[in-house]
């Protein structure tokens, strides 16, 4: 067991649609705690170093016209193995291959518009948090976590 911390972010179909509640529940009501939150009106800079990995491909401006067309909401979510956890949360990519009961299953129908981010590795869980976050924004409760959480 490893508390990793991850990021999260409510796209802006999320926001626009009232969906920001219902996603943090779903963090929180698996037992993940957040540790930063705020709300962004994303400019283009920051959307293309986010996606940076995706530079080139065919959906990449797709991509950041939707990042950066309505405010989202950026969170680092905290708790045990968060980066595979939360991915499982918000389900496949694809929404259409999304497992009912996952985020994306449950709200969302195209790949263009999948609501939710969540980072795919630990690694690219840092790189990503640095981003979004200033180390002194992120109210880390690893510690707590760590005491009430038991591995077996
Ligand atoms: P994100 O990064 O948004 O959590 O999505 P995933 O981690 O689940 O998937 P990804 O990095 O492969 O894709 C990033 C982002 O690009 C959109 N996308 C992806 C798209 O519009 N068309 C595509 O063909 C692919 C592969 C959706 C998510």
């Amino acid at each position: 067991m490893a508390i990793e911390q991850t990021l999260i972010l409510c796209k802006a179909d999320a926001v626009a649609r009232g969906l920001v509640g219902e996603i943090l529940t779903r963090f929180e009501r698996r037992g993940y705690t957040i540790a930063a939150m705020k709300l962004f009106t994303v400019d283009e800079a920051r959307a293309k170093k986010h996606y940076a990995e995706h530079d080139g491909k065919p959906f990449f401006p797709g991509l950041i016209s939707y990042l950066t067309s309505a405010p989202i909401v950026a969170l680092v979510v905290e708790g045990s193995d968060a980066v595979e956890g939360c991915r499982s949360s918000i389900g496949a990519t694809n929404p259409i291959k999304a497992a009912p009961g996952s985020i994306r299953g449950d709200f969302a129908q195209t790949i263009g518009r999948n609501l939710v981010h969540g980072s795919d590795s630990p690694e690219s869980a840092k790189r990503e948090i640095a981003i979004w976050f200033q180390p002194n924004e992120i109210a880390s409760r690893k510690h707590d976590l760590e005491a009430w959480l038991v591995s077996t």
